[in-house]
Formats: C-alpha cells, sequence, structure tokens
C-alpha cells in the first residue's frame, strides 16, 4: 500500500504514527505541499480535493484520514478500532469530534495562522480577529476534551485502550506546542498526550513537524490558551 503524505501535515501524521505503530508496511511518497506539488496535474489526478494524506491499495485509492485510519485499521483487524458496535460507534464519534468543531477552531482558526506564512491573513486586525475567535472556540473544546471526553480515569479518548481515536486527536492536540499552549492547565490531556508521546515512534513521526516549534512567525500576544 502506498500513502502520499507530507511529513508535517497533521492529516499525514496520524496515518503514518499508526501504522508505524501496528506494523502495517506502507509506501511513502512525499507530496511536497510548500511548493504546491497539490495543484500539479499529476497529483490533481489522484486526490482532485488537492489534499493529502490519500492511500492506495492496488487500484483501491481513498482519501481523508480518518476513512484511512478506519480503513488500515480493519485491513489488520486492529484492536485499535474495535468491532463491537457501542465501542467502535464510540470510536467513531471521538473521530468526528476531533475532524470537525476542534480541528476547525484549534487547527485552523488558532494556530496554523500563526505558523504557517500561507495561512496568515493579510489584514493585521483580520489576522488578530480570526485568532482571537479560535481561540475562544478553542478553549471550549479543550474543556470538553479535558473534563468530559478524556476524563480523570481514563487513559484515552474511548477509555483504557488506545484506539484510531487517538491517533488523529493527539497530533491535532500537539499543533498547540508550536504557539506555547498552556496545556499543563489540562490534567487529563495532559496525561492523555503523555501516553501518546511514550509511543515507540512518536519521536520519528513527529520529527519534521519539530521545526515549528521553534519558529519565531507567532503572535505571542495571543498565543496563550
Ligand atoms: N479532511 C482531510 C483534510 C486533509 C488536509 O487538510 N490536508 C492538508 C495537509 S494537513 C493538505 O493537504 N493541504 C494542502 C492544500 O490544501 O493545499 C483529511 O482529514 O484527510
Amino acid at each position: 500500500m502506498k500513502l502520499y503524505y507530507h511529513p508535517v501535515s497533521t492529516t499525514s501524521r496520524p496515518v503514518m504514527l499508526f501504522a508505524a505503530e501496528a506494523g502495517i508496511p506502507l509506501e511513502y511518497q512525499l507530496v511536497d505541499l510548500q511548493t504546491g506539488e497539490q495543484y500539479q496535474p499529476a497529483f490533481s489526478a489522484i486526490n482532485p480535493s488537492h489534499q493529502v494524506p490519500v492511500l492506495e491499495d492496488g487500484d483501491f485509492r481513498l482519501t481523508e484520514s480518518s476513512a484511512i485510519l478506519k480503513y488500515l485499521a480493519d485491513m489488520n483487524v486492529s484492536d485499535a478500532y474495535p468491532s463491537a458496535p457501542h465501542m467502535r460507534a464510540r470510536v467513531n464519534e471521538r473521530l468526528d469530534w476531533f475532524n470537525t468543531g476542534f480541528y476547525r477552531d484549534f487547527c485552523y482558526g488558532l494556530i496554523y495562522p500563526q505558523i504557517f506564512p500561507t495561512m496568515r491573513r493579510a489584514d493585521e486586525a483580520v489576522q488578530a480577529g480570526t485568532i482571537a475567535y479560535g481561540r475562544d472556540k478553542a478553549l471550549g473544546w479543550l474543556k470538553v476534551l479535558d473534563e468530559h471526553l478524556i476524563g480523570p480515569h481514563h487513559d484515552y479518548v474511548c477509555g483504557n485502550a488506545i484506539t484510531i481515536a487517538d491517533y488523529l486527536g493527539s497530533v491535532m492536540m500537539y499543533s498547540g506546542e508550536c504557539v506555547s499552549c498552556k496545556i499543563g492547565v489540562y490534567p487529563n490531556i495532559t496525561r492523555w498526550m503523555n501516553n501518546m508521546k511514550a509511543l515507540k515512534h512518536w519521536s520519528k513521526i513527529n520529527e519534521v513537524f519539530h521545526k515549528y516549534m521553534i519558529e519565531p512567525n507567532r503572535d505571542k500576544a495571543l498565543t496563550a490558551l
């Protein structure tokens, strides 16, 4: 199976991390998002949405990180995507929770406009307003994640066993470290992230992304949560 990916992509890394941890061999093909390769005809023919990740399994092609995680877990009969209906529904619920409101407000609202020059708003007032709105919304999602989705008694977002929802959610959450989010004020998120960071392949998969944690291109006054 081949994965079209980019090493900084928040939606590629959960797939890469899960595959590495589960011992699923993938052939990796880099799509250079920084030079706009995703808009060139060759990749547009592979994914007309111009996004990574894309999985190819023979002549079957699949986009969307959540769908790819589910497919890989199913093909490998992984415990990270349980088959019992209630447990599976809970994993699906958490995946959707991360992939919709949380991703939109935390990553696209608060973080990306600060760390990716192409997502910075040209107008300073618009930039500040975008980040302030994302920050306010993110605060609400983080409270829900800390107090309800994880809570004081669980190690992961669906209970005490790791699932594919943890792979997706933790990589999104990790983006916050680029803008110095004070995750320490959320004890359950902190415990969960420490569990994820202890995974054998966490550091290697996040290696290229780490350079964004030292770049100065941030709106300092608006970064802290
Ligand atoms: N909903 C998609 C989102 C994929 C996505 O946002 N990919 C980004 C990288 S994290 C991308 O390829 N962006 C390139 C572009 O939009 O130009 C998924 O979950 O896979």
